[in-house]
């Protein structure tokens, strides 16, 4: 079994979306082994986001996940990390495939719905950056 971390970002959160997108991580079979409402400000979305801190789109991207209250998951299934970056689909939500989370919810390539880990060592940051051992019996 492997673990990865998920979020329900601030758009889809204001949407009302965060029930259709839990609906489906359980459809497809994930366990939900964490879960919780937060507000992130923006130095804790600055450190989140560290390894993207050059890149022309951080501010936007860190105002953004500090602009509205967000849903953060561990999740844990068979491959459990591409297989929720498949259910996402593609960062641009223009160019995810039919059926996925960012097609169905996301609206722009900044404001696109969800994240997931996209490696087992990024997995390996981003979920004890939010829950703590005791959070994930
Ligand atoms: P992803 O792993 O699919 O979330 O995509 P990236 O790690 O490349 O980017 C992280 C986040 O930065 C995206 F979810 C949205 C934001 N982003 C932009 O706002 N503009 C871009 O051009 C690329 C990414």
């Amino acid at each position: 079994m492997e673990r990865t971390f998920a979020i329900i970002k601030p758009d889809a959160f204001a949407a009302g979306n965060a029930g259709k997108i839990l609906a489906r991580i359980y459809a497809e079979g994930f366990k939900v082994v964490g879960i919780k409402k937060l507000y992130m400000s923006k130095v804790e979305a600055e450190g989140f986001y560290y390894v993207h801190n050059e890149r022309p789109f951080f501010a936007e991207l860190t105002d953004f996940m500090s602009s509205g209250p967000c849903v953060v998951m561990t999740l844990e299934a068979e491959g459990a990390i591409l297989k929720w970056r498949d259910l996402m689909g593609a960062t641009n939500p223009a160019e995810a495939a039919e059926g996925t989370m960012r097609k169905e919810f996301g609206t722009s390539i900044g404001e696109n719905a969800t994240h997931g880990s996209d490696a087992p060592e990024t997995a390996a940051f981003e979920i004890p950056y939010f829950f703590s051992g005791l959070e994930l019996l």
